[in-house]
């Protein structure tokens, strides 16, 4: 006869579930060795575009909450399930057989899908433990089994947890990111950039180049691919003259070194968003790689690939002009910004850039990439925006108000910043920091004006073609957020 499991088992399988999630969690951390991590990849990869398309116009970026919390239900239901395993098993055998035996298996299911087999005795463990405690206590003498049984597993597992997120401490201190090859002259450069910078009341202004950690960071998977430079290849498939092209990391480096200032701005960032940052990257123009191809594509046009199932299409014409990064502000690329080559391409919205870059696919005919299935519109020009952050807005001590921000225009290149302090009626030009000296980059603006009550600012800049930034107000669900910045600023 099979027994069914009782309501008290499916709570204790729950709770060695959860014991082995955050046993794992303690000594993986939040990476590509966590169990949540290869689960949520399989959910990303299965969940179908159109429901995607729908959860980002109906939830917006809270649709990644929506399955990393089904990849950890996930999680916690396969060590339940093993533990369930493990407790009809003590029904015939003794428990800690049906304890070792839920942790040899949820220990081999984490490592099966992580390839981490020490980081997964964190998952292991606790369930063996969970499991084991769940079959103490059945005496008919004890009063109240099921709550010292409850009690008993929690402070197990609350003790291994604290132990193990000790462990997982010490075995993977904080990243610590290596120089990049050819990064000789990143410092110069960034020292260069930093006397070009606005002098600004506010201490909290961002600079003109953004710090690695701050620069934003947009992924369509939870966790980030890990490929190590001595592993990576990019290869040239498709429509192209002759063979195949494959280039290793170490070709890469005996090719032109150059450092460029290119700022990125994601299509999906609100008007006065945040998905706009700068940085010095290190590597080499794309074009003899092409060339060396030559390229035989009716559609002039080519889909770039990520290690992380991401791909986007454009005109090869626009991948020409690209840069094959492999540095940041002098460090090797990190892991979140495409570890160890992405693409860069100037003046186009940042989904253009493709991180973990592996394929380059020189193609027959027009295809839509992850983003145009999805219904965005944002591989094209890069539209102009000018920014007033929180943290640029100051009274001075004599009373008067500054106002400062960003302004960027793709390789249009920023001409003017414009603020009206009455709601458009009148505008004055803002002070603006030095340019840089590449061709796709951003500039600081500075105004200062005499306050009398509440101000409607607005804020819009003109690229160095005279174009004003487009007045229109548009959401950036398809191609990008427009309109003019306002804020209502206090005396
Ligand atoms: N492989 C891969 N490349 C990618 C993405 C991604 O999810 N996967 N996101 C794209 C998007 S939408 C943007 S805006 C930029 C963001 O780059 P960042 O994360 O380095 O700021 O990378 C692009 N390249
Ligand atoms: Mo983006």
């Amino acid at each position: 006869m099979v027994d069914l499991p009782s309501s008290d088992d499916a709570l204790f399988a729950t709770l060695a579930g959860v014991t082995g999630v955050a046993g794992n969690f303690a000594l993986t951390g939040y990476s590509r060795s966590f169990v949540v991590a290869p689960i949520d990849a399989l959910v990303v990869r299965l969940t179908p575009g159109a429901l995607v398309a729908f959860v980002i116009e109906t939830v917006g970026e809270a649709g990644h909450l929506l399955h990393i919390a089904l990849s950890f239900c996930l999680a916690i239901g396969l060590f339940a399930g093993i533990s369930l395993v493990g407790m009809g098993v003590a029904r015939r055998a003794d428990s800690a057989l049906a304890g070792g035996l839920a942790g040899v298996l949820s220990w081999a299911a984490a490592t099966g899908m992580t390839g981490a087999p020490v980081l997964s005795l964190g998952a292991g463990v606790p369930v063996a433990v969970a499991t084991v405690l769940s079959r103490h206590d059945r005496s008919p003498e004890s009063h109240d089994p099921t709550r010292r049984r409850v009690l008993g597993s929690l402070a197990a597992a609350t003790g291994f947890v604290g132990i193990s997120a000790g462990a997982g401490t010490v075995l993977e201190p904080e990243e610590q990111l290596d120089d990049a090859p050819g990064t000789a002259d990143v410092q110069q450069r960034l020292d260069d950039v930093a006397a070009r910078e606005l002098d600004v009341a506010s201490d909290d202004l961002p600079g003109l180049v953004s710090r690695i950690g701050e620069f934003y960071n947009v992924d369509i998977a939870e966790f980030e691919p890990e490929i190590a430079a001595e592993e990576w290849s990019l290869t040239f498939t498709g429509e192209v003259a002759d063979d195949d092209l494959t280039i290793e990391y170490a070709d890469l480096q005996e090719m032109p070194v150059e450092n460029r200032l290119v700022t990125l701005r994601c299509v999906g960032e609100e008007l006065n968003g945040r998905k706009l940052d700068t940085a010095v990257w290190t590597g080499t123009p794309i074009e003899p790689l092409l060339d060396e191809v030559d390229p035989d594509s009716e559609c002039g046009c080519v889909v770039l690939r990520g290690e992380d199932g991401y791909f986007v299409e454009y005109p090869v014409e626009v991948l020409e002009s690209g840069f094959l990064a492999w540095g940041m502000n002098g460090k090797e690329l990190p892991a979140q910004h495409g570890h160890p080559v992405r693409v860069l391409i100037p003046g186009h919205w940042g989904e253009t850039n493709v991180k973990w870059l592996t394929e380059i696919e020189l193609l027959a005919e027009e295809m839509d990439g992850y983003w145009e299935r999805r219904g965005w519109e944002g591989t094209g020009t890069v539209k102009s925006v000018a920014k007033l952050w929180d943290e640029g807005i100051t009274t001075l001590d004599d009373g008067r108000i500054e106002l400062a921000g960003h302004a960027y225009a793709g390789t249009r290149g920023v001409g003017r910043v414009e603020v009206s302090t009455d709601g458009g009626d009148t505008w004055s030009d803002a002070a603006l920091s030095e340019p840089l000296p590449d061709e796709d980059v951003w500039r600081q603006w500075r105004y200062t004006f005499q306050p009398d009550g509440s101000h409607e600012v607005v804020v819009r800049t003109v690229d160095a073609g005279g174009n004003v930034q487009v007045s229109e107000a548009s959401d950036s669900f398809p191609t990008g957020a427009s309109g003019w910045v306002r804020r209502t600023v206090e005396a």
